[in-house]
């Protein structure tokens, strides 16, 4: 599955609140192979190698858990996704089927 997913961290590694500064929501072209999700800048092409930057942002979705963030108000269509290494992000998706979809996928795995 791909498509475009905007993304806020809302908590680090350790559990602990992504500091002020590292909050902003940022665009990326999100795609879920096997059981990863990698954040991507640009477009997926299939042949273009990742870039460090792409496996850097590149989230393991193994155990995590995806949720609606109802407690989320400020945008739409957003999900939240919990993983097991304790990050905490919030992804919102263009549209609410969108969204249905991500966190019907990302729960599957
Ligand atoms: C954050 C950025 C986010 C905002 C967040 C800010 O600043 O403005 O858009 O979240 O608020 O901390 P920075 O880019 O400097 O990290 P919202 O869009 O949800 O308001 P927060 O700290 O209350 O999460």
């Amino acid at each position: 599955k791909h498509g475009v997913l905007t993304r806020k961290s809302h908590a680090d590694m350790d559990g602990k609140r992504t500091p002020r500064g590292r909050r902003g929501w940022k665009k990326f072209y999100a795609v879920l192979k096997g059981t990863i999700l990698y954040l991507q800048k640009d477009e997926y092409k299939p042949d273009k190698d990742l870039s460090e930057v792409d496996l850097k942002n590149a989230v393991r979705v193994h155990h995590a858990l995806a949720t609606r963030a109802s407690d989320y108000s400020k945008r739409p269509n957003v999900l939240k996704l919990k993983t097991s290494d304790w990050r905490v992000f919030l992804f919102q998706a263009p549209s609410e089927e969108e969204m249905m979809s991500w966190i019907l996928r990302i729960n599957l795995i």
